[in-house]
């Protein structure tokens, strides 16, 4: 079945999902050709692994409070007990998942091209989990702590004052996740890597994001302007879809490792 082209142009490759080998040529040349693959995943690459959306994340009682307000300094500022209870619920919700065949399909790729990068917005750690070594955490790890003064990273909690958040064992401020809130500055490491991840880009896959929170989504464009192919993996049209040379309208479960298995069984590339 040939694949229909999208209305912005890019090739809609999803119905054609089933028999990799009918993958548009175009799509089949960029995988082979590629030599430093950059990847952006977003909150959908974890959704078949049980763990919500940022956005859909929001049941039972935190159903009443907005995500994009709790996860700033603000309300921590405001209410540290309530936001770290929030992170302690997300983080049972994370702690019974399990990366899927997506995300094994990545550290899959990883050992077939030359350079494969991930960075993510996810902060559940399931890429590594799966096996990816070359992962950027835009977004920071659910799992670390940090003290919320100094802002260094916390190997151990001081708990003996019972009411939550814990404290820094070292000076005593309270401790708070390692994320980045909405309003805080994307770590210098992480930024560094992805530019340099993105210098020398050939192929961009865009998964499971909806291309809305910035500098994350920023990423993208940058990949198109360095004359990378893009790609982009979601179960609806991102925001910046229309950037995109190939789409698969697809879950990230299926879609990735339709694409690995497109590379055929040979090794690494010479
Ligand atoms: C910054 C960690 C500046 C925390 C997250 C006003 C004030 C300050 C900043 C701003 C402002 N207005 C705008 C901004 C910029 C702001 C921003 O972009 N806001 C947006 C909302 C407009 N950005 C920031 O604040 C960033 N920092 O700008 O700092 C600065 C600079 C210098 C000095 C000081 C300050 C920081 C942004 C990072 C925020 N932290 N996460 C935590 O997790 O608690 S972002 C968080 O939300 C997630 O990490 C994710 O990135 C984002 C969106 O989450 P979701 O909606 O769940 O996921 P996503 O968008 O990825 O959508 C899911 C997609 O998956 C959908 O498209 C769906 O179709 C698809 N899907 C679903 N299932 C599947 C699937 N696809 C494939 N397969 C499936 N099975």
């Amino acid at each position: 079945m040939e694949s229909a082209s999208g209305a912005n142009g890019a090739t809609d490759v999803d119905a054609a999902i089933e028999r990799t080998a009918e993958l548009p040529a175009g799509l089949c040349e960029a995988l082979h050709g590629a030599r430093n693959v950059v990847v952006l995943s977003g909150a959908g690459m974890s959704a078949e692994s049980g763990v919500p959306t940022f956005r859909e994340a929001q049941t039972g009682l935190w159903a009443r409070f907005d995500p994009q307000a709790l996860a700033t300094p603000e309300a921590f500022a405001r209410d540290p007990a309530l936001v770290w209870r929030w992170y302690e619920w997300r983080r049972d919700l994370v702690a019974d998942a399990e990366p899927h065949a997506g995300h094994r399909a990545l550290a899959e790729l990883e050992a077939r091209v030359e350079r494969c990068t991930v960075i993510t917005q996810n902060v559940d750690g399931l890429h590594r989990r799966a096996g990816s070594r070359e992962v950027i955490e835009f977004h920071g790890n659910l799992f670390e702590n940090r003290c919320f003064v100094e802002g260094h990273v916390l190997e151990t909690l001081d708990t003996s004052r019972g009411e939550p958040p814990p404290r820094c064992p070292d000076c005593g401020a309270w401790a708070r996740p390692g994320v980045v809130w909405f309003g805080e500055a994307i770590p210098a490491a992480a930024l560094e890597a992805a530019d340099a991840a993105l210098s020398d880009v050939d192929l961009f896959l865009s998964v499971g994001t909806s291309s809305s929170v910035y500098p994350a989504a920023g990423l993208i464009e940058q990949a198109a302007r360095r004359g990378a192919t893009l790609v982009e993996i979601n179960t609806e049209d991102s925001a910046l879809a229309g950037l995109m040379d190939f789409r698969f309208t697809a879950p990230a479960g299926a879609a990735l490792p339709a694409l690995v298995d497109a590379l055929g069984n040979g090794g690494p590339h010479p």
